[in-house]
């Protein structure tokens, strides 16, 4: 793979402008005036963002199987904390549906109610090749629809074999980690010739709840009819996933051609921060991609089809019978996402790169939950969104120049057009009351459906991004970009203040019921950034980066009191509020600090890295004088690593302020300041790793900030848990793994 890269933000535009591995050497092309070789490209990753090497991908495995664990090596972003194998990115206090989410190519979008198959669910960390995030200042051609950022998260592209000999290869890996029994195994097989290559991954993983350091509660029975749970154990974290992708490339002259066929099956995935589980998840994937290379540039198309069938209900530590016979609640989701992807890089000459695309999205979402019991959840099937559809279309252009050795610029215009509506809706049953409790299913569901449900949202994006090399020890860069998100559906379309129903739209873990808003308008982001940049010559020995930014959002999309937006939800006493959504006016400053120095000092202990990076972020709706919900409190993080013969052995370090800035809509808990440590060891020997490592070292009791409240256990359908406990973290694990290359 030949990339050429231009340092335009503080993330890097990485662009691949060659096709594969398999591209021909008299084609390629060297047009721009900086060559940054991939060494480079690896060594700036490390913590200052951008790029993500596979190493540090492999190392990571040993501790998680959660793509979104791979965020937390990235400078400002962090991934907030939603089921065992789903967490969601959170970049520079911006989270979820905000960043834009690229899995091979395919923009995913979450079938659930609590956005239990988050886009990062959908692959399993021991099969991400490369990651890359591009944070506030991205570049249009990089995804729009998103106001925060994008991860673009890649599984190993075909390989092809060499010199007309076949290529065979098969790797296995096992692991397992003590803290919550999490074991697991990945196979990872490829066949090929150099037309065609075959591959297939495979990977699964079973995990009970996981224990924090100490008891945080009493122990005793989950919940009624349930079993016996520990005080430090965190209810609702067991979970056990299993994913199959095969993958199929042809190769002829500069043209790629493959396939990805993926199967998920979730069966069980536990929530502690949300009052239902995940029971069941499956998704079918087929993803297929043409690339060209020509002489003015390359080409590149995409077609994907997913289908997601996802239930939910109470899993093994939440209360599952209730008056009236109730016995659970079905919660069933059907998504249907297909898109067409084309994208062209044109070279108009020596220093002009123009990319050109179009992105066509199809969605449609069915949510509904059938009938259970004889009382207020009877007798029909509550229609939670009825035939939902967002489909999208957008065309940007990308205009890359060279004006000088040491000044390039970028300017990228997009539009997109978002059309979204659901159908009309029924609620269990028509009844307005049941003795105290008011349910308002039929004057709900009749405001609904009179409402003017169909949308057309024109969103404009803009980026104007700009790089200045001084010299070889310093660059700066600076920004503007303008981003548009259109509303989801489960922020358009869920209709129902009726407490136990909201309860069920939540997609924040903060434990509070939501009801959607139909007049919600798309948020647009404007933000400013400038990042400068000091290393040594060669890139080699030290760095340090500084990013300060400024994001100002208009028409928002945040929690307000129902009655702001003409709706009545009950008030409740457990701490928790049923709310609804509108558009506010948000602003979000901050600064990131990165860097790295070499130990070269310290002779006959190999290599020795030491590497840190700093964040601050501060979040306001200024329409409302409050704080935005789940934005990281001050954070330092700080690795020392070492390549000591067969040994790489990484030492962590992280310090988290306390969390004090806290959405008071949302009933933000507050989180008290903590520092853990994580140590890791790997040796090879021959075609053997092994790997050792253990998290959280010192055995430190936490509150994860971007956890969401605790509502792991017990009666969570109504009013029966109170919202007084964050979902702590994990406490310490040995994790061990064994990977053997054959
Ligand atoms: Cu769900």
């Amino acid at each position: 793979m030949k990339s050429i890269k231009i340092n335009l933000n503080r993330l890097s535009i990485i662009i691949f402008i060659m096709v594969s591995s398999g591209v021909r050497a008299e084609n390629e092309i060297k047009i721009l005036p900086i060559n940054i070789t991939e060494k480079t490209i690896n060594e700036q990753s490390y913590i200052s963002g951008g790029y993500l090497n596979n190493e540090l991908i492999r190392f990571n495995s040993i501790q998680s199987n959660d793509s979104g664990s791979l965020l937390d090596y990235f400078t400002g972003v962090d991934s907030a904390t939603n089921g065992g194998a789903s967490s969601m990115p959170v970049i520079r206090g911006l989270a979820d549906d905000r960043i834009k989410i690229k899995v091979d190519g395919m923009d995913l979008i979450s079938a659930c109610a609590n956005h239990m198959n988050s886009p990062l669910s959908s692959i399993d960390s021991a099969n991400v090749e490369e990651i890359k995030v591009f944070a506030g200042l991205t570049p249009v051609s990089m995804g729009g629809d998103s106001i925060g950022g994008s991860v673009v998260i890649n599984s190993a592209k075909p390989e092809f074999s060499k010199n007309g000999k076949r290529l065979f290869k098969n790797k296995g890996s096992i692991f397992y980690r003590t803290n919550n029994k999490a074991s697991g195994i990945n196979i990872n097989s490829s066949i090929a010739s150099d037309k065609l290559s075959f591959n297939y991954n495979g990977s699964y993983i079973g995990a009970e709840n996981f224990k924090a350091a100490k008891h945080f509660k009493d122990s005793g029975i989950a919940a009624t009819g349930r079993e016996f749970i520990r005080g430090d154990e965190v209810g609702s974290s067991a979970f056990k996933d299993g994913n199959h992708m095969l993958t199929f490339g042809a190769r002829k002259d500069n043209q790629l051609f493959n396939i990805k066929l993926g199967y998920q099956n979730t069966p069980d995935q536990g929530f502690s921060n949300q009052r239902m589980d995940s029971t069941k998840n499956e998704i079918i994937k087929i993803n297929t991609a043409y690339q060209n290379n020509y002489n003015w540039g390359n080409l590149e198309a995409r077609f994907f089809n997913e289908k997601t069938q996802h239930s939910h209900n109470f899993g093994q530590d939440k209360q599952l019978p209730y008056s009236m016979n109730v016995l659970g609640m079905p919660m069933n989701a059907k998504g249907h996402n297909l898109g067409f992807n084309v994208k062209a890089d044109i070279l108009l000459s020596q220093k002009d790169l123009v990319t050109i695309g179009s992105e066509f999205q199809r969605y449609r979402l069915d949510d509904w939950w059938t009938r259970s019991g004889t009382g207020p959840m009877s007798p029909n099937t509550f229609q939670n969104i009825n035939n939902g559809e967002r489909d999208r279309f957008d065309v940007y252009a990308e205009w890359l120049k060279s004006w000088m050795p040491n000044f390039h610029s970028s300017v990228g215009l997009r539009y997109g057009q978002v059309r979204s509506n659901s159908e009309t809706v029924h609620g269990y049953n028509d009844n307005n009351s049941t003795g105290s409790t008011t349910h308002n299913q039929l004057n709900n569901s009749t405001a609904f459906n009179n409402s003017n449900r169909s949308k057309n949202d024109h969103n404009i994006d803009l980026s104007l991004l700009g790089e200045y090399i001084v010299n070889k020890k310093q660059s700066y860069e600076m920004g503007y970009a303008m981003k548009t998100r259109s509303p989801n559906l489960y922020e358009r379309y869920t209709w129902s203040t009726w407490m136990m129903a909201a309860n069920m739209n939540n997609t924040y873990g903060d434990g509070n019921g939501y009801v959607g808003n139909v007049n919600l308008k798309p948020e647009t982001a404007h933000t400013l950034s400038f990042s400068s940049d000091w290393h040594d010559k060669a890139k080699n020995n030290w760095s340090f980066k500084a990013t300060p930014y400024f994001t100002y959002v208009d028409d928002y999309i945040d929690a307000v009191a129902c009655s702001k937006v003409g709706k009545s939800c009950m008030s409740r006493s457990d701490g928790f509020s049923t709310l609804s959504l509108s558009n506010q006016a948000a602003r979000i400053y901050g600064f990131d600090l990165s860097g790295y120095q070499s130990l070269l000092s310290v002779k006959g202990y190999g290599d020795i890295v030491l590497k840190g990076s700093f964040s601050y972020s501060r979040g306001k709706n200024t329409d409302a004088n409050d704080s935005l919900y789940r934005v990281m409190p001050a954070n330092t993080k700080l690795a020392l690593e070492q390549k000591y013969g067969q040994w790489t052995n990484r030492l962590e370090a992280s310090l988290i302020q306390n969390k004090t800035n806290l959405s008071k809509i949302r009933n933000e808990l507050e989180t008290p300041g903590y520092g853990l440590m994580n140590v890791f060891s790997t040796y090879n020997y021959k075609n053997t790793q092994l790997s050792f490592g253990v998290t959280n070292l010192f055995d430190k009791y936490y509150i994860n900030p971007l956890g969401g409240s605790y509502i792991g256990q017990g009666a969570t359908m109504m009013t029966g848990i109170s919202n007084i406990q964050g979902v702590p973290g994990v406490g310490r694990s040995f994790n061990f793994g064994l990977t053997i290359d054959l």
